[in-house]
């Protein structure tokens, strides 16, 4: 039985519990706890990365047992692990519009070769100011966020090609090019509003992105993607709405016409264009950062050309293809030559054959051309319908079996169906209103069809309740068999959107395990005891201190003058796995420092009022922690206090043990 979720929440309201979906006990079956019980000192089979939402981040669960890995910080400052507040993670936020410290993160995208997950990064978009973010799986750790110039919403974001050729991306809100005037009447939408669609590409080796080529289309909304793979190669899907190119109450304007389109993108030609020099060198303004490993630093560049191809002008890289009522998932099977359309507000669910659409361009069975673009025919470009699947389609996942497993927002369910001959053959409740669905691989060549993740978006009754807001909630559930089978509930970080997952052996034994002190090349390393000292610069005062258990080296410092600008260069001198130092100062305007064996990360104060500040490591160390500490003087602006620095110089010299005394 299906409760949609409007009445289930009027029976909430009205304190009826009664009406569950019948099989909401499955959980409990007694075999369900052993196949997500991952024993202690076990790892789980599958790394799940998840999507943070509008917490900005990226979230790592271990898959089957639902438990939190980590939270890799992207698009949002993350005071415990200084990301953002450090002075080498600072550039990491910066864009056209200067520091950004958050942003709405919803899909990934692993990295991949001949269309099989490679495991070497992970792509992530920010969707409010546009961006799109690389993380390297051997670090956990952003490694490059590049914006997206002439985009307004980067929600069609990111998608990458069977090789990691491109890492492409679409525009949710059509606006006027940077390189038009802006300051144009809304209502001149139609005259003045574009869309954009941006290929990204991958360098082969360091996985740097450039923008290559972006393409103008019609100002409608991009909604999201997928790119070929097997025959449909070299061809990019996405979904549009708002064909209606309206402006304001986009809920009842942009949903007047019974079909909006996918759009397919031959890409192949767009390059071939773009090498034979048709693109058009365009000004725009968006900022490249880029986390270099060796100095544990970033930096950020801003960039002032795209190259832009007007579709208008070469009619042949797109054509649409109408699908029903608002689309929004857009889903190629694994064998890629299907094409599944999920319209929002859709009865059905249309599957594209790309044969089809191949024959169909080769005999210009068009219905006419919208905004200039041939629109194919409906029934020319259609494998078939899936009929009465369910209420309010958003994604569409697959399995390695032939089957397809799409999300029903309205009606809160997983519905399965065999992409062949479109029969539905199974459906399963989920708590409540899906949004996404992963299943490893689920959308490239390999699908590793065992597990399959729901997010959902509303969570009602399924936790203890903490107050107005309850975590979102993941739900798993197994597909090994004919029948689904729902095996756990956990909540979730931020709200999840898409996410991705792959086998934990293709990673694991990659992961680094500490930074090699003998290579890092920061410019204000302290690779020894030493060789730490605090240097005046004038008003600048640079702090080289090193960190092993469990002491600072200087810690006790002197000679600081109210409005210095003081750096603490902290370098982590210990060479052993899963042995950060933390770095904090009382009343400092900053968060914490997290730094990890054989870092150098820097963190700055503006020395306040005179007096004594103490600081310490704010992550347990080793038994001898809470002595991980030091004092730093700070004196008036005239003062004449030289600048000092010790380790263990005790005022009784005889207690003074051990350390390096410095003059
Ligand atoms: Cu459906 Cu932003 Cu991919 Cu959310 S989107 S659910
Ligand atoms: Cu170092 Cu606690």
């Amino acid at each position: 039985m299906i409760i949609p979720v409007v009445l289930l929440s009027s029976a909430l309201l009205i304190g009826v519990s009664g009406c569950k979906p019948k099989n909401a006990g499955d959980a409990t079956g007694s075999d369900v706890a052993s196949r997500v019980y991952v024993p202690p000192g076990k790892y789980d089979e599958f790394y799940n990365f998840v999507s943070g939402g509008f917490s900005g981040q990226v979230s790592v669960y271990g898959i089957p047992s639902g438990r939190l890995l980590r939270v890799i910080p992207v698009f949002s400052v993350d005071p415990e692990k200084g990301w953002g507040y450090s002075e080498e993670t600072k550039p990491m936020l910066n864009t056209s519009h200067g520091t950004v410290p958050w942003d709405d993160q919803h899909h990934l995208a692993l990295s991949q070769t001949d269309g099989v997950i490679d495991g070497r990064w992970l792509f992530a978009n920010a969707n409010n100011t546009p961006r799109v973010a690389r993380i390297d799986l051997t670090t956990f750790r952003t490694s490059e966020i590049i914006e997206i110039p002439n985009t307004g919403g980067n929600h069609s974001s990111p998608f990458i090609t069977e090789n990691s050729e491109y890492v492409v991306t679409g525009t949710r809100f059509s606006v006027p090019m940077d390189f038009e005037p802006g300051d144009v009447p809304i209502e001149s939408y139609k005259k003045n509003f574009k869309g954009t669609i941006s290929f990204l590409s991958v360098a082969p080796e360091s996985g740097e992105m450039n923008i290559a080529f972006q393409l103008l289309l019609p100002g409608m909304n991009f909604d999201l993607s997928h790119t070929g793979k097997g025959p449909s190669s070299g061809w990019f899907f996405f979904s549009c709405y708002n064909s209606e190119l309206a402006h304001t109450l986009l809920e009842v304007n942009a949903s007047k016409r019974d079909k909006d389109y996918i759009l397919a993108v031959n890409w192949k030609k767009a390059e071939e264009y773009i090498k034979a020099g048709k693109g058009t060198k365009r000004p725009a303004k968006y900022a490249h950062n880029v986390y270099d490993e060796s100095t544990h630093s970033a930096t950020s560049t801003m960039m002032n050309e795209v190259t832009v191809i007007d579709v208008k002008d070469f009619p042949d890289i797109v054509y649409m293809i109408p699908c029903p009522k608002s689309p929004h998932g857009c889903d190629v099977d694994p064998t890629g030559e299907y094409i599944v359309g999920s319209g929002k507000l859709a009865a059905l669910i249309p599957v594209f054959s790309f044969s089809k659409i191949q024959k169909a361009i080769a005999d210009k069975a068009f219905d006419g051309a919208y905004e200039g673009i041939p629109v194919i025919k409906y029934e020319a470009a259609l494998h078939g319908e899936v009929t009465k699947p369910g209420l309010g389609p958003l994604h569409t996942e697959f399995d390695d079996k032939g089957n397809a497993y799409t999300t029903f927002f309205i009606s809160s369910e997983v519905v399965k169906w065999n992409v062949k001959n479109l029969n539905v053959i199974d459906r399963i409740p989920t708590y409540y209103s899906p949004g996404h669905l992963c299943i490893p691989g689920g959308d490239t060549k390999k699908p590793y069809g065992k597990y399959l993740i729901a997010y959902n978006k509303i969570t009602k009754d399924r936790y203890l309740p903490t107050g107005p807001e309850l975590s979102q909630s993941a739900q798993l559930i197994d597909i090994s068999g004919e029948k689904m089978k729902l095996l756990a509930d956990y909540p979730s970080i931020g709200e999840p959107h898409y996410a991705q997952a792959l086998p934990a052996d293709l990673i694991k034994d990659k992961s680094v395990k500490i930074f090699k002190l003998d290579d890092n090349n920061h410019p204000y390393v302290t690779k020894g005891e030493k060789e730490s000292k605090v240097v005046r610069e004038g008003n600048k005062v640079h702090v080289y201190a090193t960190m092993i258990r469990s002491h600072f080296n200087p810690d006790n410092i002197e000679g600081i003058k109210e409005g210095d600008e003081v750096y603490f260069h902290v370098t982590n001198l210990e060479q052993d796995w899963d042995v950060p130092h933390g770095f904090a100062i009382k009343g400092a305007i900053n968060a914490e420092l997290l730094v990890m064996p054989g870092e150098t990360a820097t963190f700055k104060w503006i020395a306040p009022k005179p007096g004594i500040y103490p600081f310490y490591c704010t992550d347990f160390c080793s038994a001898l922690h809470q002595e991980m500490s030091g004092y730093i003087r700070v004196s008036a602006k005239g003062s004449s206090v030289p600048i000092a620095f010790s380790l263990g110089k005790n005022s009784d010299p005889e207690a003074a043990a051990g350390g390096t005394p410095t003059p």
